[in-house]
């Protein structure tokens, strides 16, 4: 099969759109017809070069959605036609990880997943009869893909295409962190550090899960508007204090917020959130993603004084047993994902999206193949 896509030849190179053979699903894979994908800062990470797993050529994106096109051998959930979002947190329901009700983890796949390659050790995508490596167990910027069947997820077929590639990434993030992961309750005070569309999208699970003030923080102030729509009681410019800001937090707070959520994948800033929790109870988790290298520092007296430093992938979401229930919330006006939705692009301008990302001027880009 031939397939559009974007490739990353290269790290720190722009994608190359072009068409590249795609194989047929094998046992336990499905093709699915990728019909819209947006981008999410974690594509512009590892297309930089930042990411230990990054591998090159590369098939990247992971916020998408689409129509099952053909299906493997032993493949029973899946049938031609099926309306699906791709995970990049699989669910095989059988692995330790899954049956332990601990974890949204699974290993199932894992180790190949983050070698860009299927579980049989191999790749389904070539172009010019060379390799190209899968992403995530997703890779959306394909027009067709191959993924297994555990990292994908059947939607209800009344759900639009064109906004629940967001569920598939970044929005999930944002609610399951405050939902899953920090279990934030009512009468709460928060601080949130980066408001893209994982921020925005903790500030709303901050909003739902009754959370009475909501500090939000960004170096851009344009972002300000869009997260007091979301419910941001107040907000807070580091750039305004000469100061660490977590003084500035926890002098607003009267000893520190209840949580806090670390949304850029810096790691000076992770130590900021997590010492600006109150002595004794506050709970920092971490959801951006840091490069290569990079280490986390606190004195650990912070931690025996009662802050506590949790991380979240994917929001702590279960994918296939919870994906479906949060699409009908969407589709039932409980969720926000349009408000995410800043601008639309074709595929072939894909390099622009990344682009509008990386000067704050997005907050997600949905792009239509
Ligand atoms: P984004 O680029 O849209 O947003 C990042 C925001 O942080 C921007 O508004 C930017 O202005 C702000 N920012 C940057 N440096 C700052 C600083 N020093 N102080 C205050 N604000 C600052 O990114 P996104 O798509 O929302 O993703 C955010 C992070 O979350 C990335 O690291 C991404 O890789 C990660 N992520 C993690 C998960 C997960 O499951 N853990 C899922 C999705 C994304
Ligand atoms: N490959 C990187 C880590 C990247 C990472 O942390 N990914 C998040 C999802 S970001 C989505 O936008 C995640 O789910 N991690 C858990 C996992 O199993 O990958 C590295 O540092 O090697
Ligand atoms: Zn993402």
């Amino acid at each position: 099969m031939k397939s559009k896509a974007a490739v990353a030849f290269a790290p720190g190179k722009p994608l190359e759109i072009v068409e590249i053979d795609v194989e047929d699903p094998k046992e336990n894979e499905v093709m699915v017809k990728i019909l819209y994908t947006s981008v999410c800062h974690t594509d512009a990470f590892t297309l930089s070069g930042d990411d230990p797993e990054g591998v090159f050529p590369v098939v990247l994106g992971h916020e998408g959605a689409g129509v099952v096109v053909k299906v493997g051998t032993n493949v029973t959930d899946f049938k031609e036609g099926d309306h699906v979002i791709p995970l990049y947190t699989p669910e095989c329901g059988k692995c330790e990880f899954c049956l332990s009700g601990k974890t949204n983890l699974c290993s199932a796949v894992r180790e190949t997943q983050g070698k860009g390659l299927m579980p049989d050790g191999t790749t389904r995508f070539s172009y010019q009869g060379e390799p190209v490596y899968h992403y995530m167990g997703t890779s959306t910027f394909s027009e067709y893909t191959v993924v297994n069947d555990i990292n994908l997820v059947k939607i209800d077929k009344q759900a639009p295409l064109d906004k629940v590639p967001l569920l598939g990434c970044g929005v999930t993030t944002g609610l399951g962190a405050v939902e899953n992961t920090a279990k934030v309750e009512e009468g709460a005070t928060a601080a949130v550090f980066g408001l893209g569309a994982i921020g925005l999208a903790v500030i709303q699970g901050l909003k739902k899960a009754k959370a009475q003030r909501i500090i939000a923080i960004d170096m851009n102030p344009d972002k300000w508007p869009l997260a007091q729509k979301m419910g941001a009681t107040d907000f807070v410019n580091p750039k305004d204090y000469a100061r660490p800001i977590q003084e500035v937090l926890v002098e607003m707070t009267n000893g520190g917020v209840d949580y806090s959520f670390e949304c850029i994948g810096n790691v000076e800033v992770m130590r900021s959130a997590l010492e600006a929790c109150h002595k004794g109870w506050g709970v920092s988790v971490i959801i951006g993603v840091a490069g290569a290298g990079k280490e986390i520092h606190t004195r650990p007296f912070q931690l025996v004084t009662g802050r506590v430093w949790k991380g979240s992938a994917f929001g702590g979401v279960k994918g296939r047993t919870q994906l479906p229930g949060m699409v009908e919330d969407f589709m039932n006006g409980e969720i926000d994902l349009d408000s995410f939705i800043t601008h639309h692009l074709h595929f072939s301008q894909i390099n622009e999206s990344l682009e509008l990302l990386h000067r704050g001027e997005s907050i997600r880009t949905m792009l239509t193949y």
